[in-house]
C-alpha cells in the first residue's frame, strides 16, 4: 500500500538526527510491506494540539499523497488520542481513500504480522487494546459534546455508549491479562527447572536488527529467522550452546585427567524481541512474560550494531528500556557487524566505548565469536 510518512521535530534538532528518524520510520514502513509516496518531516517546537502536524501541513500532505493513491498516513510519533481522531476526522469529511495511524499503530501492525505463538498474539491484542482503547473513550467524548449531544436524551446515549465500550474493553484485557499470566506460570516453572538442573541462561537484548538471532545462530547452531527486518523476532526462542572448560596445558591436562578435558558445560541462550526509541511503558509491559526470560537470565548479551551511525543512541535506549523493566544482572556489550566495518573504525570505537569493556565480533563472518565465548566462560563458572 502507498504511504504518506510525516513528523515533527523540535527547531534545534540536528538534521542528522532528523535523517535518522525518518529512516528509522521508513524502514519501519517497508518492514510491514508498504511504500513510501510523500514524506515529510517539519521543524515545530510544539504540536499542534488538534492535529499534531498542524491543518496546513497535514492537508498539504494528504493532497500530495491522494495524487500518488496513497492510502495511509503515518505520523511518525504517538500521538494523542484525540489528535489521531481528528486526523482520521478531516479524512473522513474529505471522503479520502486515507486512513491515518500513528508510529504505535504501525508497529503494532507489524507485531501482528510477525506473530506466531499464541503467546504473541495475546501480548499485541492487549498492547492493541492498550493504545487504542483511549481513542475510543476520546470519540465518545466528541460524539456526546458534539450534535449528538445537543439535547438530553442523545447525549445520555452517546456517553451510555462510551461506558460500554470501556466496560466491554476493561473485562476483554483482564480476559488477555489472565491468560497472559498463564504462559508466565509456565515459564517461571521452566527456569526454576533449569535452575536446578544448575543449567545457566544467557539473554539476548539489543535494538531491533541489531543481529541478536543471527548471533544466536552462530552460538547454538539452531536455525532462527534472522532478516533485515525490524522485528523480525517476536516470541522468543532458547538454544543451547556448548562451552569446552577451559584447559590451561591441554597436553598436561588431558594425561592427567582425560574428563576434564572432554568436559564443558551447556548453557542456554534466549534470542527474543528488540527495543525501539519511544516505545510506551504500556506496550512493554504487555510482552512482560517474553521479556522475562531476559530479566531472569544469568547474564545479558547486549548486541549492538556497530556499523549503525546511531549507535551510542541506540545503546542509551536499550539500556534505559533494561532498567525500567527491571533487569540488572551483569551484561557484556557485544558489537556486532564489523564486518561492515574499517580497522580504523573499529579502533576508533574500542576506545570510545572502553569503559563498556566491549566485545567486537561478526555474527557473520564469526570473528570475535571465541572472544565472546570465553568472556561467557568466565563469566558463569
Ligand atoms: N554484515 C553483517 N550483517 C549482520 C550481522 N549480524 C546480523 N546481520 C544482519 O542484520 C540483519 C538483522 O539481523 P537479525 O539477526 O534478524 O537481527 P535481530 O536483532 O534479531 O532483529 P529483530 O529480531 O528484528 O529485532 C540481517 O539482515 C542480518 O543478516 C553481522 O555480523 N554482519
Ligand atoms: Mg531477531
Amino acid at each position: 500500500m502507498k504511504t504518506i510518512i510525516v513528523d515533527i521535530a523540535p527547531r534545534n534538532t540536528k538534521t542528522e538526527d532528523l535523517e535518522a528518524r525518518m529512516i528509522e520510520l521508513e524502514s519501519l514502513v517497508s518492514t510491514y510491506g508498504d511504500t513510501v509516496v510523500v514524506k515529510r518531516i517539519q521543524k515545530r517546537d510544539t504540536p499542534d494540539y488538534h492535529t499534531y502536524v498542524g491543518i496546513g501541513k497535514l492537508e498539504e500532505m494528504i493532497n500530495a499523497g491522494e495524487e500518488l493513491g496513497a492510502e495511509r498516513i503515518i505520523i511518525g510519533n504517538i500521538l494523542k488520542p484525540a489528535q489521531i481522531y481528528h486526523i482520521n476526522e478531516i479524512l473522513r469529511e474529505r471522503k479520502s481513500k486515507i486512513q491515518a495511524w500513528d508510529r504505535i499503530d504501525l508497529i503494532l501492525k507489524i507485531f501482528d504480522q510477525h506473530a506466531h505463538s499464541p503467546e504473541a498474539k495475546l501480548q499485541i491484542e492487549l498492547a492493541s487494546i492498550r493504545h487504542m482503547g483511549p481513542r475510543i473513550f476520546g470519540m465518545g467524548m466528541e460524539l456526546s459534546r458534539q450534535g449528538w449531544g445537543g439535547s438530553g436524551a442523545m447525549r445520555g446515549l452517546g456517553e451510555t455508549n462510551t461506558e460500554i465500550m470501556k466496560r466491554h474493553l476493561r473485562d476483554h484485557e483482564l480476559k488477555i491479562i489472565e491468560k497472559l499470566e498463564r504462559y508466565a506460570k509456565t515459564r517461571s516453572e521452566h527456569r526454576k527447572s533449569r535452575k536446578r538442573k544448575d543449567l545457566k541462561t544467557v539473554g539476548i537484548v539489543g535494538y531491533t536488527n541489531a543481529g541478536k538471532s543471527t548471533l544466536m545462530n552462530t552460538l547454538t547452531h539452531k536455525w532462527v529467522l534472522a532478516e533485515d527486518k525490524l522485528f523480525a523476532t517476536l516470541g522468543t526462542s532458547v538454544g543451547k550452546m556448548w562451552l569446552e572448560n577451559k584447559v590451561e596445558n591441554k597436553k598436561q591436562k588431558v594425561s592427567e585427567d582425560f574428563s576434564t578435558y572432554a568436559h564443558g558445560k551447556e548453557i542456554l541462550i534466549n534470542d527474543t524481541i528488540g527495543f525501539i526509541r519511544d516505545l510506551p511503558p504500556e506496550l512493554i509491559r504487555a510482552f512482560s512474560s517474553t521479556l522475562e526470560d531476559s530479566i531472569e537470565a544469568d547474564i545479558l548479551l547486549h548486541v549492538i550494531d556497530a556499523s549503525d551511525p546511531k549507535v551510542l543512541e541506540k545503546i542509551d535506549i536499550v539500556d534505559t528500556t533494561l532498567s525500567n523493566i527491571g533487569a540488572e544482572q551483569p551484561r557484556i556489550y557485544v558489537f556486532n557487524k564489523i564486518d561492515n566495518m574499517s580497522e580504523l573504525a573499529i579502533l576508533m570505537m574500542r576506545e570510545q566505548f572502553a569503559e563498556l569493556n566491549p566485545i567486537f565480533l561478526s555474527a557473520v563472518s564469526k570473528r570475535g565469536i571465541e572472544e565472546l565465548k570465553e568472556r561467557i566462560r568466565e563469566m558463569v563458572e
